[in-house]
């Protein structure tokens, strides 16, 4: 069987829970399917394939383009890729999707956990430093998020288990026929 790509293309803020979530999709796609899984998460891009790139709108906005055209091969040569940057532009979004979509499925999903809650979380410590000043242009501190205008699926992890957000994933994926 000759199965359509897709690419499953997480976005939301830092400490949001996407890598999280995507690794989890990522274990379950890999069970599922026995087709190869490929993961573009934000440190790993950041230390190789974005290397040199910092956080300012032109760097972020080539970031998110160059994950976007990775994805869109993988996406062409029937593979399933799941990338998970903040992503915090709907114009790189869009870009991205218009690409990706002319060789296969793109699935946005939109992990829309407060600021509040991701300061509290503040796992790495990041949120204590932009609000001291220590980093400057945090996204959501002082940096925008633009939440998506159409995103396939929403994740609220303040009402929803990282499983349930993954099954709601799945479940969307079988609907649509890419699984
Ligand atoms: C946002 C930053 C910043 C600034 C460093 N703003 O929790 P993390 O650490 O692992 O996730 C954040 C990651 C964001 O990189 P992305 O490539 O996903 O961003 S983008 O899509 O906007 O290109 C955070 C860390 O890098 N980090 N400085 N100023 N996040």
């Amino acid at each position: 069987r000759h199965q359509q790509g897709f690419t499953v293309f997480f976005t939301g803020l830092s400490g949001s829970g996407k890598s999280t979530i995507a690794n989890a999709l990522m274990t379950r796609l890999l069970e599922l399917t026995g087709r190869p899984v490929t993961l573009l998460d934000g440190d790993v891009v950041r230390t190789h394939l974005s290397k040199g790139l910092g956080f300012s709108r032109e760097d972020r906005s080539i970031n998110v383009r160059r994950i976007g055209y990775v994805a869109s091969e993988i996406t062409k040569h029937r593979g399933i890729a799941i990338c998970a940057p903040i992503a915090p532009y709907e114009a790189d979004r869009q870009y991205n999707r218009q690409l990706i979509s002319s060789f296969g499925g793109y699935i946005e999903v939109f992990v829309d956990t407060p600021l509040e809650v991701c300061e509290q979380r503040d796992v790495k410590g990041l949120y204590a430093k932009a609000r001291a000043g220590i980093i400057k242009g945090f996204t959501g501190i002082d940096d925008p998020y633009e939440p998506p205008s159409n995103p396939e699926i929403v994740c609220r992890t303040t009402e929803e288990t990282v499983e349930q957000c993954v099954e709601k994933i799945l479940a969307y994926l079988y609907q649509e026929g890419y699984l």
